[in-house]
């Protein structure tokens, strides 16, 4: 039998992994052979969670839907434009503070930089969006269990405070080998006592002069800080995906007061901020008032300085005040108007909100009609707000769907769905799903619409250069892959279409 330490360092690093309870995300390749059978013999024992894409940017997106509520996914690439497919999923990780760890096969230092086959720099790839540590090809002579130990925790450990890390694997030849048993490693290993690092530090909390008119703005991901900014009693502006819609103090139609009672916004002073912000021009113009005073509270999804007088705090913010939450509702609820009775944006966003599922959000107009329209009950919803990308959105609700075990509604526009369409494929390992894209089809890009320019260029300018309407069959794209599809125009078929359980592409066309 050959001996292959490729082998040997990969049974324990993917042992190691599977100790640590971490599921593993893969697409297949040559140099990354070991961490493949490695893994395949472990998720046969039983001992790990595996999953198969065929595409690169599709893998990094679904391991990052994964990691939203399950903590460090680990992604394994052969070398080349494999590691290159994983940007776009890692840059969106690094900007949303979710924790990824990348293990991409390389040659071994001495083939680089040669015009060998395959080998391009794949340490500093990504530049600051991932800690990248360039590993060594592992040694007949070497301490390779110590190793895979020291390497898998240390990359654990920083993944659970919100990192990408990089583990950038050179490996000579024999690339594999048909022992070690990877399976019968984690027999002889100890169990980690929990797989969530808890950081203790010592938690303060700041207090603020809540007899200022404050108000929070509650951007993408707030929910680690509901408590604390239901405690504030002051009007809550929350976006979508703040996780914090339904809280007593929050101001649902929120945007339509920003846009038209500016006596009322006039007398906001003071705004405390959660999350990321992303979706109204109305929010960034109050955090730029020269008259307001910004308090960002640190959140995962970094730096937030968007405003003239800014302070940032990383301790829970406390204060009492005059409650002015009443008088915001009610201007709001006034303001908001009635619905049209028709399957317009609002009442598909009203209606899926309704279904109590777990809710996946595009990037585009659907998300910024949700802004407006999204009702207050307590649902999950996800939107990769990092950067906002129009990519990988099919691939995110796949992965959320799969670590769940949950019903997930991914709510996304026409080129949103062409865009990531190649995540359509289903591995039947994946097992039954109980997922659907629910695909409003209004011709293109509707969002480019709202832009200045739409009024100064030709129409066909629009058309060919923003709209970029697409020709493909949305359906014929869904049967191709093996979902089911339906044709949705009213609103109890949507509603009796979102109880339905299986892989299904529901299409909604508006004008
Ligand atoms: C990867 C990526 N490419 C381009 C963009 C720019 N962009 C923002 S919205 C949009 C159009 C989205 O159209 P659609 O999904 O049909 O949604 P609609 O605007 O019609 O609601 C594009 C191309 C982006 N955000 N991300």
């Amino acid at each position: 039998m050959v001996d292959s330490p490729a082998q040997v360092f990969t049974a324990h690093l993917m042992a190691q992994f599977a100790a640590w309870g971490r599921p593993v995300w893969l697409a297949p390749g040559a140099r990354s052979q070991a961490l493949a059978i490695a893994s395949a013999q472990l998720a046969e024992a039983g001992e790990l969670d595996l999953y198969i894409r065929l595409d690169e940017r599709s893998l990094g997106f679904s391991a990052l839907g994964a990691a939203v509520y399950g903590g460090p996914q680990v992604i394994i690439t052969t070398s080349g434009t494999a590691v290159a497919n994983l940007h776009p999923a890692v840059l969106e990780a690094h900007h949303s503070g979710l924790p990824l760890i990348l293990l991409t096969a390389d040659r071994p230092v001495e083939l680089r930089g040669k015009g060998s086959n395959q080998t391009t720099n794949q340490v500093g790839i990504f530049a600051d969006a991932v800690t990248c540590i360039d590993v060594d090809a592992p040694m007949p002579d070497e301490d390779l269990a110590q190793k895979a130990k020291r390497l898998v925790e240390e990359s654990v450990i920083q993944a659970w405070s919100g990192k990408v890390v990089q583990l950038n694997l050179q490996f000579r030849e024999p690339l594999s080998a048909n022992a070690p048993n990877a399976a019968e490693i984690l027999q002889t290993l100890d169990i980690p006592a929990t797989d969530e690092t808890v950081s203790v530090s010592e938690v303060t909390a700041v207090s603020i002069d809540l007899s200022i008119p404050t108000v929070i703005v509650a951007g993408a991901n707030s929910s680690a800080f509901e408590e604390e900014i239901a405690g504030l009693g002051v009007p809550v502006f929350a976006e979508p995906t703040s996780g914090v819609r339904h809280l007593e103090s929050s101001v649902l139609g929120y945007r339509f007061v920003l846009d038209s009672n500016q006596e009322l916004v006039g007398k906001i002073k003071q705004v405390v901020v959660y999350g990321k912000p992303t979706l109204s021009r109305s929010v960034i113009g109050l955090l730029r008032r020269s008259d307001v005073q910004v308090i960002v509270r640190a959140s995962q999804m970094g730096e937030f300085a968007i405003g003239t007088n800014v302070t940032q705090v990383d301790v829970p913010v406390t204060g009492s005040g005059p409650d002015w939450v009443s008088q915001w509702q009610k201007v709001a609820v006034g303001l908001t108007p009635d619905a049209s009775g028709e399957l317009d944006r609002r009442a598909i966003v009203e209606t899926i909100w309704n279904s109590g599922k777990e809710i996946v959000l595009g990037a585009s107009q659907l998300i910024r009609e949700a802004d407006f329209f999204a009702p207050g009950n307590r649902v999950s919803a996800w939107a990769n707000r990092g950067l906002s990308g129009i990519d990988g959105t099919i691939a995110t609700a796949t992965g959320i769907a799969i670590q769940t075990g949950k019903p997930v509604r991914a709510l996304l526009g026409d080129l949103t769905f062409f865009h990531d369409a190649s995540s359509l494929v289903i591995d039947p390992a994946d097992g039954d799903l109980d997922l659907q894209v629910i695909v409003v089809n209004d011709n293109g890009g509707k969002i480019f619409s709202k832009l200045e320019v739409a009024q100064t260029v030709s129409s066909e300018i629009f058309t060919r250069v923003f709209a970029t309407p697409q020709t493909g069959s949305i359906e014929g794209l869904a049967r191709a892959y093996g979902w089911e599809y339906l044709l949705v125009s009213d609103v109890a078929t949507l509603q009796a279409a979102l109880q339905r359980t299986e892989r299904l592409v529901i299409e909604i066309r508006l004008s």
